[in-house]
């Protein structure tokens, strides 16, 4: 007995103590926080799988029947999902010269609504895990399924349940191809400006508005799906769209997801948003995953050979996931 009502008065001793920074309103004592979110639940298993079904084809490099293959994967289950479907082909060439087939993939909901929202992510995958730890790795492709992969597959989730519950605004999703065959480090090329990665959003981007298409915001996903992963506010999102970048985090704060959503800010990173931004003059800002271990500089897999599906977190999926959901379904 004499033990239960030490242990009971430990109990609120801990309780009282952790509400002490309650931001000083005087509210002692345990409170409970009802999360009101407004948008349908983003399943983490169903991404997850998506993400595992890409990687399956092989990697998907530029001008590979794994990439022509996981294509038709990837638009045929947005088409399924209820989605409008574009494919933009275009014939680009890597930093050395060798002509690639690149094909972004454009699924749009409700295209009649004037407002409409960007979703993004590239889905090929580096054609050399330049980052190994194995010098004898260098030159192999990586499956990319946090790089790459893991924003498709968040993607596709949403597709699925645009579908299920349509929301007040138009959303377009758009897979962009080409992002991750920018000059390897064993390459001996000077004058890497940047420009040698992000060849399909660039290709659209320099077209999109001429097409009459805007939107009012996007967001683009960039390794969304591995473990030991946080998200920093990434410094060129700061300088093109600060605030999406405070909707975006403060939405996945606001619904459980204050571990994943760090408010301090990253460096910048060369990423399908820039061009976005650039040239098609859309504020677009970037998810992208840091190593939480370090809290700064990409996951630990990155372009090595372990970017593979099993490094791949259902947890991180969801927290991105549904903070993308909650965002979407906020929207007026
Ligand atoms: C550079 O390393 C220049 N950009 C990183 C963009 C990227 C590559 N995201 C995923 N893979
Ligand atoms: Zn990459």
């Amino acid at each position: 007995m004499k033990k239960t009502i030490w242990l009971l008065s430990l109990l609120a001793l801990l309780s009282s103590c952790s509400s002490c920074g309650d931001g000083g309103n005087g509210n002692q004592g345990n409170t409970i926080t009802v999360v009101e979110s407004v948008a349908p639940a983003f399943d983490a298993d169903s991404a997850y799988t998506y993400v595992a079904r890409q990687c399956s084809f092989g990697p998907r490099t530029m001008n590979s029947a794994a990439h022509d293959s996981c294509g038709n994967y990837i638009a045929n289950e947005l088409a399924r999902h209820g989605a409008a479907v574009y494919n933009q082909y275009a014939n680009l060439q890597l930093y050395d010269g060798t002509p690639i087939r690149a094909r972004n993939i454009i699924a749009s909901f409700d295209t009649a609504n004037a407002c409409r929202i960007l979703v993004c992510a590239h889905w090929d995958s580096r054609p050399w895990a330049d980052h190994d730890a194995d010098k004898n790795k260098h030159k192999s492709p990586i499956d990319g399924a946090n790089d790459g992969a893991s924003g498709v597959g968040i993607i596709m989730e949403i597709a699925r349940q645009l579908q299920q519950t349509p929301p007040p605004v138009g959303v377009d999703l758009v897979c962009f191809d080409a992002e991750d065959c920018g000059v390897p480090d064993w390459a001996e090329y000077d004058g890497d400006t940047g420009d040698t990665w992000c060849l399909g959003s660039q290709y659209w981007s320099m077209r999109v508005s001429a097409n009459g298409y805007s939107a009012r915001f996007g967001i683009l996903l960039d390794m969304v799906g591995g473990k030991n992963t946080v998200f920093c506010k990434e410094q060129l999102s700061m300088h093109f769209a600060p605030s999406i970048v405070d909707k975006v985090w403060a939405a996945g704060q606001r619904i459980g997801y204050a571990k994943y959503f760090n408010n301090s800010v990253g460096g910048g990173v060369t990423d399908d948003h820039v061009p976005v931004n650039r040239q098609a003059g859309i504020p677009c800002i970037d998810i992208i995953g840091t190593n939480a271990d370090k809290m700064e500089g990409f996951p630990a897999t990155w372009h090595t050979v372990n970017d593979n599906i099993q490094h791949i977190d259902r947890p991180t999926l969801k927290a991105v996931g549904q903070t993308v959901l909650e965002v979407i379904y906020s929207e007026k």
